[in-house]
């Protein structure tokens, strides 16, 4: 627990998640319910808001302003703490650091302040079981080899992950913004039980990735099936086979290739397959002048998937398209 914050212990009958938040874009964010658990915004033009869950994520959305909304079953404390905020109810947990590269001694080192703002607070905390996390820092493929800041990412975010991961990775994002290039956000969801982690079988698990991707490879699983067993939280999954980049250059083939792990994980992890309204996605688009392939790949492929849209850079710098959401089992 926290000196000095305002964390309230959950009543006890609110230490079991039962219900997996329920998760949906929205034009009308305007008043969250008590019942919310954190809702995002996008973008520089987004407002500002007072709120410790209402996070505005530094990547710019293609297209309408959406705002995602994460609603749970019980009502919801929050408080903040310097660069840590967090809210918890229904047996759930959101918990964000945003801070300064700068301020810590660079990505590396900013990514372990994070990571062990984040483990002090989930370690303390009833909800221990973090199922999946996301990860923005700005220029993340700038630098050379073991130098791209992406790699000091890693580096860094292993460094300050504590005891609570040593049960095994979270399902991640780690994408690339164009905001201030000193500014990391990371933000998490635990629970009070274990997740599944799934891993797909086209792809080398990230965690073994061999030496040519870096000095310490990404600590993610592919995906975690939330405790209650009924929805899929599902990792930036891009044209990886194996472990290497599959079609550089080619929009077209990684989007079929994404597809392709997208629905490997689904099977992987035992959910029906398909993506559809049961399916809130987000798509990070490398390049602007892609956004109307995705989009057309999207309306071919999984219609009726709520789909965001956004501009991002990926980890790698030949991968154009990375995609990641949610898939209830209905
Ligand atoms: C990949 O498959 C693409 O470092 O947390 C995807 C999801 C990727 C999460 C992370 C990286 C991360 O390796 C990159």
């Amino acid at each position: 627990m926290l000196p000095g914050s305002e964390m309230r212990q959950p009543a006890p009958q609110a230490t079991h998640a039962r219900t997996a938040p329920r998760v949906r874009y929205t034009h009308e964010s305007g008043g969250l319910s008590s019942s919310t658990l954190a809702a995002f915004d996008f973008g520089a033009s987004a407002p500002a808001f007072d709120d410790p869950r209402r996070f505005r994520v530094a990547l710019e959305p293609f297209g309408e302003a959406l705002s995602e909304v994460w609603e749970v079953d019980g009502e919801v404390c929050s408080g903040r703490e310097g660069e840590l905020r967090w809210s918890r109810g229904g047996g759930w947990l959101f918990a964000a650091v945003e801070c300064r590269e700068d301020e810590h001694g660079g990505t590396e080192g900013a990514a372990r302040h994070a990571y062990g703002l984040l483990s002090g607070l989930v370690g303390g905390a009833p909800e221990q079981h973090v199922q999946r996390i996301w990860n923005y820092l700005g220029a993340i493929n700038a630098g050379d080899d073991d130098d791209e800041r992406y790699k000091h990412f890693c580096t860094g975010r292993i460094g300050g992950m504590g005891e609570i991961f040593a049960q095994g990775f979270p399902a991640a994002t780690a994408i690339g913004h164009h905001a201030d290039p000193t500014l990391l956000q990371v933000y998490l969801l635990a629970t009070d039980r274990p997740g599944t982690r799934v891993e797909n079988p086209r792809q080398v698990s990230a965690w073994r990735y061999p030496r040519q991707y870096g000095r310490t490879p990404p600590s993610f699983a592919r995906a975690t099936l939330l405790p209650a067993g009924d929805v899929l939280a599902i990792s930036g999954t891009a044209a990886v086979v194996g472990h290497a980049s599959a079609h550089a250059g080619d929009i077209d083939a990684q989007l079929a290739e994404t597809l392709r792990n997208l629905e490997a994980l689904l099977a992987a992890g035992g959910l029906p397959a398909g993506l559809g309204h049961l399916a809130p996605m987000k798509a990070y688009v490398r390049h602007p002048e892609h956004v109307a392939t995705v989009r057309a790949f999207a309306a071919k492929h999984f219609p009726e998937a709520p789909l965001l849209v956004l501009h991002g850079d990926i980890c790698r710098a030949e991968l154009l398209i990375e995609i990641d959401g949610w898939r209830y089992r209905g």
